[in-house]
């Protein structure tokens, strides 16, 4: 369907940026799963890379694709990393985590020299906020670290899955939390971070190099 061309249009696009030798993070999500079929197409082809998946669900993927993966040692930085994302506002911010996995995403991205996203252009929007934030919790006492999480002015709802609660691949939960607009999304980052209890926050703020946009006419790159 239209929306899978659109995604591995945009995935493609992005691929063709991975060179030689290159260290790669492999974020998360159905558009970077063509992103990594198409990685995988080429390390068939003798693309030499490494690279670092963002979930376990990614890690899968890119072990069925034979892509190398490995661990950052400290201080070493991967050259780039594809992503998606859940909305994407004029300034680039970002909402990720639809998928839960934003915590070790975010950690990708920040041990990234790029950051390039891969989306349909339907995620771009005016002004974040219409999709909810996700925001990974400790399990523990989780309620009253919702109830904080509140105080910031939204309604955090603990991801289901199913009847059960959604557990991430770190062991924790999410809340989505709905606010309305989300006019100064690096003041609401830092003011969930200060919360105690809460672990990451889905916003990306400023983190993003390059965006890789595709709908049914085309594919559109747009740098910060
Ligand atoms: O959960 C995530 O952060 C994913 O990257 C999400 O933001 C995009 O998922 P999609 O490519 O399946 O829309």
């Amino acid at each position: 369907n239209q929306s899978d061309i659109d995604k591995k249009m945009a995935a493609e696009k992005a691929v063709e940026l991975i060179k030689d030798g290159m260290k790669v993070g492999l974020g998360s999500g159905s558009t970077v799963f063509w992103a990594v079929k198409k990685l995988g197409e080429e390390v068939q082809k003798g693309l030499e890379v490494q690279a670092v998946p963002s979930s376990v669900e990614t890690q899968k993927w890119a072990e069925k694709e034979g892509i190398p993966l490995f661990t950052l040692k400290q201080g070493e930085m991967l050259d780039v990393t594809l992503d998606g994302a859940d909305e994407i506002d004029k300034s680039f911010n970002i909402i990720k985590g639809g998928g839960g996995a934003h915590l070790r995403e975010k950690i990708i991205a920040a041990s990234s020299n790029t950051l390039i996203i891969i989306a349909e252009k339907r995620k771009q929007v005016q002004v974040l906020g219409k999709f909810p934030v996700p925001v990974e919790i400790v399990p523990f006492e989780a309620a009253s670290t919702l109830h904080r999480i509140a105080s910031s002015g939204c309604r955090p709802e603990l991801r289901k899955n199913n009847e059960d609660l959604f557990v991430t691949d770190n062991g924790n939960y999410i809340a989505d939390c709905f606010y309305d607009s989300i006019y100064y999304p690096d003041l609401l980052h830092e003011k969930l971070k200060s919360l105690v209890g809460v672990v990451e926050t889905g916003l990306f703020v400023g983190m993003a190099d390059k965006i890789i946009l595709a709908d049914g006419g085309g594919v559109h790159t747009y740098t910060p």
